[in-house]
């Protein structure tokens, strides 16, 4: 069974570490993951998303803030800061400045991202394979309400997403193409996950790849969501504040209707929402989804692997 996920970062990155503890090494899964996250820092290309998702695949995440390394350090990047340099509320560890100064060294020798991607990956051997939703350079940018257009970075760390953003902006995304291998992974899936990631800013950014939509939208594979949204309050992160930007309800309900079910034109067959949205999930049925509500806290890799085995179920894949 080929399985594809479409992946912002830490949820993204959880939920498919609770994938291959359910699937093993039987079954191949590829992961897509949003680069829109990415940026210049002092002359190197950091990817959040990819990073995020190779070290939590590759057991070297620091666990407790779901990006970053183990047992880091940060004493280049307080150097830089004695410089005046960088952003002094973004940490770049000094192990994880090694992954950034790989990155950049791959690049700048004229290899595509997904090949960076995947160099740097065999390395840490996440188990999956791992692609950039687009070789080409995007990057989400936040028009905010004065009309200063910042990194969605300094939006979502500097600011905690807390002052209102107007609209996104996705530079280059429109005449991005999707980097090798990303259209067969959608079309030649048995089935499709879109992981509890931020739906506007992570998969929403994945989606806008030109291509992208179409694919998912006429793949024979089923495609089943978990909603990142429990409760009306999403369980990590601000995507309250993305979906907000964007007009969208924080709710369960309001997450699946933006993404829409496949019979009409949207992306989903079947959503996956916590058992505290039991009702919305009786909508959602009587609308004619596959949906069902189950305890989707991902508190532990056990827990995960059954939220991801109650995924497949409700599009009948079994492992
Ligand atoms: N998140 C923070 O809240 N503070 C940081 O200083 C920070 C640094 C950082 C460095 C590299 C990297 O790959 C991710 C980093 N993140 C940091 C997390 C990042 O904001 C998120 O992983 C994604 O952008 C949202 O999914």
């Amino acid at each position: 069974m080929k399985i594809t996920v479409l992946s912002g970062g830490v949820g993204g990155a959880r939920f498919t570490r609770g994938l291959l503890a359910l699937v093993g090494d039987e079954h191949p899964v590829t992961v897509v993951a949003n680069t829109g996250d990415d940026m210049w820092l002092h002359g190197v290309r950091v990817c959040p998303d990819l990073d995020t998702l190779m070290y939590t695949l590759g057991g070297a995440v620091h666990e407790d803030q779901g990006w970053g390394r183990r047992d880091e350090s940060k004493r280049v990047s307080d150097d830089l800061a004695a410089y005046g340099l960088g952003w002094d509320w973004f940490t770049l560890g000094d192990l994880d400045l090694a992954t950034h100064l790989a990155r950049t060294e791959l690049l700048r020798s004229g290899m595509p991202l997904s090949q960076v991607t995947a160099r740097l990956a065999d390395r840490w051997r996440p188990g999956v394979t791992l692609l950039p939703m687009t070789d080409d350079e995007v990057e989400t940018h936040v028009v905010l309400d004065d009309g200063r257009e910042i990194h969605f970075e300094e939006w979502w760390v500097r600011h905690r997403a807390a002052v209102p953003a107007r609209r996104f902006v996705q530079t280059n995304l429109a005449v991005s193409s999707p980097a090798p291998g990303v259209l067969e992974a959608l079309r030649d899936a048995d089935v499709v996950a879109i992981p509890p990631s931020n739906p506007v800013v992570s998969v929403g950014t994945i989606l806008a790849v030109p291509g992208v939509r179409d694919a998912l939208a006429t793949t024979d594979a089923p495609v089943v969501g978990v909603s990142p949204v429990v409760g009306g309050a999403p369980v990590r992160g601000m995507a309250d504040a993305c979906l907000a930007a964007i007009g969208v309800e924080t709710s369960a309900l309001g997450v699946a209707e933006h993404y829409g079910r496949r019979a009409e034109g949207g992306i989903l067959d079947a959503w996956l929402v916590d058992e505290v949205d039991a009702p919305a999930a009786a909508r959602l049925r009587d609308a004619g989804w596959a949906s069902r509500a189950v305890p989707t806290l991902m508190t532990d890799v056990p827990t995960t692997a059954r939220i991801a085995a109650a995924a497949l179920d409700l599009v009948d894949r079994q492992p």
